[in-house]
């Protein structure tokens, strides 16, 4: 599977590989969503198909759930499942203390509610997502599309007066129209350069009445796996 990969999907692939190594039968697995995750769910797949693993899986995003039913993994809600052994994810940024930016892919909502919902969120990734302070990657907000132009200046007026770096946000786009999630929700997407504080401005902005949520991930992720280009991986 991985002869033909560049060294960029190398590394993801080697990641989800060695994620994988970690799904048991019996086991209910949430899903992530980006190629990062797509990988693991094309590893899992295959373990279905060639080892005979059972595991049912809640995806974070349609596009996921499209691709696992493809590859023969069972599907089902988060509203059946309840509860999970293990989400495994990929994300945009990652820091030494393990918090996250993530949602990048539009799917932040259903990722941060279904990792949340697990004994283990197991992030996987490549070496370059590694941050020493996050906010380089713009960090998504999700809010509801009633009245977003108000929620993006009460969202920016909040980042001022926390004086956090840069402040402006633009509305996610796809082509002509406004991106939509799969909740019905459009991204707001932050540029800040550096969060300082990245659990404070998590709380503040989902107190902002039209901020469904944010892609700030603080004390959800367990375990790392860090896939690179030569194939290493570190856990
Ligand atoms: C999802 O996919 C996101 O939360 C993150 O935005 C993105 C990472 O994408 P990729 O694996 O394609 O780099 O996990």
């Amino acid at each position: 599977m991985s002869s033909d990969l560049s060294p960029i999907d190398r590394a993801k692939f080697v990641a989800a590989k060695r994620a994988a190594s970690y799904v048991h039968s019996g086991m209910k697995v949430g899903l992530g969503t980006g190629s990062t995750a797509a990988w693991l769910v094309r590893c899992l797949g295959e373990m279905v198909r060639d080892e005979g693993l059972r595991i049912q899986g809640v995806p974070t995003s349609t596009r996921t759930a499209q691709l696992a039913r493809d590859v023969g993994i069972e599907v089902i809600s988060l509203d059946e499942a309840k509860w999970l052994d293990l989400t495994i994810d990929g994300a945009d940024e990652y820091d030494v203390d393990l918090n996250l930016i993530k949602g990048g892919g539009g799917a932040l909502l259903q990722e941060k509610i279904v990792a949340t919902a697990s004994d283990q969120m197991m992030v996987i990734a490549d070496i370059s997502k590694q941050v020493g302070m996050l906010g380089a990657f713009p960090l998504p907000i999700e809010v509801i599309p009633f009245g977003w132009q108000t929620t993006k200046t009460l969202v920016e007026e909040t980042l001022i007066s926390l004086d956090v770096l840069g402040t402006s946000s633009t509305l996610r786009m796809n082509g002509d129209t406004p991106f939509v999630t799969d909740e019905g929700n459009h991204i707001l997407d932050l540029h800040l350069n550096r969060i300082g504080n990245a659990r404070q401005l998590s709380l503040v902005l989902n107190q902002i009445p039209g901020v469904v949520e944010n892609g700030l991930f603080i004390d959800i992720c367990d375990v790392l796996v860090i896939g690179s280009a030569d194939g290493k991986v570190e856990v």
